[in-house]
């Protein structure tokens, strides 16, 4: 039955292509946008938030299951932290994706002894998971203040402004270090880099290595920290951070997956760059991130007592694919949709700008599926339709073979061809807007402790423009290894204790939380909870 709908519908978006194919549908007007968010938008529904009842944001609302992590309990007891450390270095940092390796090369580069953990391989992270590009302001009619005011407008001029100035300023810089290291962005006839455009923004500002620009990055970034005098430790996620008795940041307890040991590190100063959350699959959403995308981050700086910011905003992706099953989440690039690609209801029609700013984008197709003309699979997934056809009928037959392999290749294992059929979508879990609070050097509130990349928050408001994130990763990357490796060189080893844990325990009794979860979670919890489903 649900298969006959689904070839009725697409029948219909094939019979409206042509009529389409130059129609119009205008942004919405600011009124229209605060309507379809507040109706529809997964950050806008009150019962999927409650207020943190611990640490340094008590009081402030965050959904269940990050109030839940935060108001956790660590699986480190005294006992565990040795006299003797398994390692000492100057700086240790946590995460072996973008954030991590660009923070790991600039340090070593600044002359610091690096030691890199990471939850599972080198380079396996969100990094990769960024198909449509970095966005970096390089062209003659475009400029960091350009980049600037899109970004913000995005974000609902809720961004960090330090941070934002910083990103947009030294985007340019940042490009220049990776091609540098190798990356290969595309390039046109005569060798320029090209740039592409993205969704709400003023220009093509995206440098592109087709749909898979973030694994041509971490390509580069994991075989660049391989050939330097890194030490890599993988498969060993962070379980508890160490502090002295002014509560610096002073190293790391270490879970070593093989054997389910810990592992002691003693460090100067620590970095974290876990990345972000979409494996907790808030709201039961179906997420485009990695394995091992916990949300580590939060109740490891939390619990030192560091500050996080817009900790009350995640990142839907319009487009995550629904069918077939196994692809449920997955990504399907924002760049499709800025080639030309439409958004189609169950009846054949056009409902948003798909340029418009991903959380407006978002509501819209939840509103159409909660509306009644959305599409179901057989699995009882709602979406609406992506035309991808629509690509190659306004650039030239090609555009998708040439542009788009990586989105060619992942459905034409389902014998689904993007360039006759349209796919179904519905938006998906994709991005932790907010994290942990930093300054323009990735300092937290948490001496001694740094974090960059999607573990932070503030740069991006309430919502990330397309490309901003991958910029993000390299530029406070950068950063936070110069100010890290500044830090360490001109800082004693401290004390390393479990202080800081002992006083967020008391505080966990205090509050009357009995029963803490254990956090960080590590790994999805896919054996208890229920499949995660396309809510609407
Ligand atoms: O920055 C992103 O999230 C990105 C590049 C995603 C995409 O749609 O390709």
């Amino acid at each position: 039955m649900a298969v006959d709908l689904i070839t009725e519908s697409r029948g219909r978006v094939d019979a409206s292509r042509a009529a389409r194919k130059d129609q119009v549908v205008p942004l919405f007007t600011p009124a229209e946008k605060e309507t379809v968010l507040a109706r529809y938008h997964p950050d806008y529904k009150a019962e999927a938030y409650r207020p943190i009842r611990v640490g340094p944001n008590t009081g402030q609302k965050t959904v269940h299951e990050v109030a839940d992590l935060l108001e956790g309990d660590s699986p480190v007891a005294t006992a565990d932290l040795k006299a003797e450390p398994d390692y000492v270095t100057e700086l240790l940092i946590l995460g072996g994706g973008g954030a991590g390796c660009a923070a790991a090369l600039t340090a070593r580069a600044a002359g610091a002894k690096v030691l890199l953990a990471t939850k599972l391989r080198l380079g396996d992270s969100n990094t990769v998971m960024a198909e449509g590009g970095m966005q970096v302001a390089i062209k003659p009619e475009d400029s960091p203040v350009r980049h600037f005011l899109d970004t913000i407008k995005g974000g609902h001029f809720a961004n960090d402004r330090e941070l934002l100035k910083v990103l947009v300023e030294e985007g340019p810089a940042a490009t220049q270090w990776l091609l540098s290291l190798g990356v290969l962005f595309d390039r046109d006839d005569v060798g320029n880099l090209k740039v592409r455009s993205g969704g709400a923004t003023s220009t093509p500002r995206l440098l592109t290595c087709k749909d898979y620009t973030g694994l041509e990055l971490m390509r580069v970034l994991k075989d660049a920290v391989i050939n330097e005098e890194i030490q890599i430790v993988e498969f060993a996620p962070a379980v508890e951070l160490a502090s002295d008795e002014a509560g610096r940041c002073t190293g790391a307890i270490l879970k070593n997956l093989d054997n389910d040991r810990f592992i002691t590190v003693h460090a100067k100063a620590v970095i974290i760059a876990t990345g972000g959350s979409g494996r907790l699959h808030i709201q039961k959403f179906p997420t485009s991130n990695h394995f091992g995308a916990t949300g580590d981050a939060l109740p490891l700086a939390y619990r030192m007592g560091a500050e996080l910011a817009f900790i009350d905003t995640f990142q839907y992706h319009p487009t995550g694919a629904i069918y077939p099953e196994p692809m449920a989440g997955l990504l399907v690039t924002e760049a499709i949709r800025a080639a030309g690609s439409q958004l189609v209801n169950r009846l054949g029609e056009r409902f948003v700008n798909e340029t418009d700013t991903r959380d407006v984008v978002a509501a819209a197709i939840i509103r159409e599926c909660v509306e009644g003309r959305g599409v179901t699979t057989p699995s009882g997934r709602r979406g609406v339709w992506l035309d991808a056809p629509m690509v190659d009928l306004i650039n030239g037959e090609g555009t998708l073979d040439t542009r788009f392999p990586n989105m060619r290749k992942l459905f034409s294992r389902y014998e689904i061809d993007i360039r006759t059929e349209p796919v179904l979508i519905h938006p998906t879990l994709h991005y932790q807007n907010g994290g942990v609070k930093i300054d323009v050097h990735g300092k937290s509130t948490v001496d001694g402790l740094f974090v960059a990349g999607e573990a932070s928050g503030g740069l991006h408001g309430r919502n990330r423009l397309m490309g901003n994130s991958l910029l993000d990763i390299i530029v406070f990357g950068r950063r936070a290894g110069q100010a890290a490796a500044a830090y360490a060189a001109s800082s004693a080893q401290g004390a390393v204790t479990l202080g800081h844990l002992a006083r967020f325990r008391d505080a966990l009794r205090q509050a009357g939380i009995t029963a803490p979860i254990p956090s960080p979670r590590l790994i999805p919890d896919y054996v208890r909870r229920e499949a995660a489903t396309s809510p609407s």
